[in-house]
């Protein structure tokens, strides 16, 4: 872990504070850039947070540690959500991204995993990163480790059939070191999933497909961390699928399930607004 909390109780007020921090990173972010897949990107900042400071065996200065951790953004058009949170860990300085998606800065809106420290895999085109760790999960039960796969989807990428092929493929290679967790905003690009392609009953499906599932709620860090710290162990022989209840845009009342912040920029006006809700926001 990479926090210096002593209980539980200033873990949960350290990263309530993350939260409010990074979200205002987010909107700066999606200004510099003068636009960004924000409504996404705001929704995952605890699932996220949960991850890389209590949940994850890596060391961001050593990001290619052979025995850590891999954890795959398969919503790859998440990167004004999840570059904040690698610097913040320090995988590099702030100041690094100043230049976020301009002309040949390593940030691009979907991250690179050769230009951006602690990305595992360069993701964008939905559907792939499940597939991906499935070959990484298998990769480390060939190699006899004991480091687990993070994959995270959006609900959506849901929709995409290789998801449930690379589902399948975990179910019959026994992957227990393999953790799926859906982003589970209700949106898509263009408005609900459940209008777009229903996806429910979403649970019973991953469990079908074999899948350890479980249904939280994903910007409540109680829930989170008892969830994701009592994972089974890696050696079990079934996958997880950790279904995290979202609001897409949450702490941001003008984005909050608004299908047109899916992507948007924001002029200074907008965006002090958006800092004034993240200030006031609760999870
Ligand atoms: C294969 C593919 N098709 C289309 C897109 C364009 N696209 C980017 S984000 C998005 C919607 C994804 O929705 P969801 O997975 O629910 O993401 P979230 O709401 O969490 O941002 C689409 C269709 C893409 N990136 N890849």
């Amino acid at each position: 872990m990479l926090h210096n909390c002593q209980n539980r109780e200033e873990l949960m007020k350290f990263l309530t504070k993350k939260s409010v921090d990074i979200r205002k990173k987010i909107i700066q972010l999606v200004v510099t850039a003068g636009g960004g897949h924000v409504g996404g990107g705001l929704s995952m900042t605890e699932i996220l947070l949960t991850m890389y400071y209590h949940i994850l065996n890596i060391d961001p200065k050593n990001p290619s540690k052979p025995d850590r951790d891999r954890f795959i953004l398969s919503k790859g058009h998440g990167g004004v959500g999840i570059c904040p949170v690698l610097a913040d860990v320090g995988y590099y300085p702030e100041d690094m991204m100043m230049d976020f998606n301009q002309y040949l800065s390593p940030f691009g809106m979907h991250p690179d995993m050769k230009k951006v420290p602690g990305i595992d895999m360069s993701t964008g085109s939905l559907g792939h990163g499940l597939s991906i760790s499935v070959g990484l999960a298998i990769g480390a039960r060939l190699d006899k480790t004991s480091w687990r796969v993070f994959c995270l989807l959006g609900d959506g990428e849901c929709n995409e059939g290789s998801v449930w092929e690379a589902a399948m493929a975990a179910h019959h290679y026994k992957l227990g070191n393999l953790i799926a967790i859906v982003d589970r905003n209700q949106h898509m690009l263009d408005g609900p999933t459940e209008k777009i392609m229903s996806l429910e009953p979403l649970e019973d499906k991953w469990k079908a497909f074999g899948f350890n599932t479980k249904v939280i709620k994903g910007h409540d860090y109680q829930e989170l961390l008892d969830t994701f710290e009592k994972l089974p162990p890696a050696t079990n022989e079934n996958p997880v699928c950790i279904i995290c209840n979202t609001v897409k845009g949450k702490g941001v009342s003008f984005m909050e399930n608004e299908p047109k912040w899916h992507y948007g920029g924001l002029d200074e006006d907008a965006a002090k607004s958006a800092i004034t809700d993240i200030d006031k926001m609760t999870l």
